[in-house]
C-alpha cells in the first residue's frame, strides 16, 4: 500500500512536464489522437496543427466539428496576420464557433453537414480561445496559438 501511494505521487509530480496541460480544463487536453497529428512547424503544443499560408497571404485551416462536441484539430497554430477558419460540421448538431482574438468573431449557426467560415486578423502573438457558443460550457472549445 505504501509503495502504491509513492508511485501515484511520482505520476502527479511528473505531469507538469507535459507541455500545454495548463491550457486545458477539467475535460482534459488533446488525447493520443491529437498527439498523433503531424505538424511540420515547430510549436509549443505538439498537438497543434499549423494553418497553411496561401499565396494570397491568408493562413487557412479546416476544422471538423461533430456531434461529440469536438473540434478536430482542437489546437491551431498560426502566425500573426489574417487567418481563415472553415468549420465543417460532420454531424447533425448545430454549432456556432467564435474566435476570440480577443474580440469575438463568430461563424454564425452551422447546421449539420454544412460549413461556416470565420476570417480574423490577429496582430499579435497570444493564445486565443475558440468556444462553441452553444456548447462551450460542455467543453466544446478549441484554441488558437499565434506566435
Ligand atoms: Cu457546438
Amino acid at each position: 500500500m505504501r509503495a502504491r501511494l509513492a508511485a501515484v505521487a511520482v505520476l502527479v509530480a511528473g505531469s507538469p512536464a507535459l507541455s500545454g496541460c495548463a491550457l486545458w480544463g477539467m475535460e482534459g487536453g488533446p488525447g493520443g489522437q491529437g498527439a498523433a497529428v503531424a505538424s511540420a512547424a515547430p510549436t509549443a503544443d505538439p498537438a497543434a496543427v499549423q494553418a497553411v499560408m496561401g499565396a494570397d497571404g491568408v493562413q487557412r485551416i479546416e476544422i471538423t466539428v461533430d456531434d461529440e462536441l469536438r473540434l478536430t484539430p482542437q489546437v491551431v497554430a498560426a502566425r500573426p496576420g489574417r487567418i481563415e477558419f472553415t468549420f465543417r460540421n460532420a454531424g447533425l448538431t448545430p454549432h456556432d464557433i467564435a474566435v476570440r482574438v480577443p474580440a469575438a468573431t463568430g461563424s454564425g449557426n452551422i447546421n449539420g453537414h454544412t460549413a461556416g467560415v470565420v476570417t480574423v486578423e490577429v496582430p499579435s502573438p497570444g493564445t486565443y480561445p475558440m468556444p462553441c457558443l452553444y456548447h462551450g460550457t460542455s467543453g466544446m472549445r478549441g484554441t488558437l496559438q499565434v506566435r
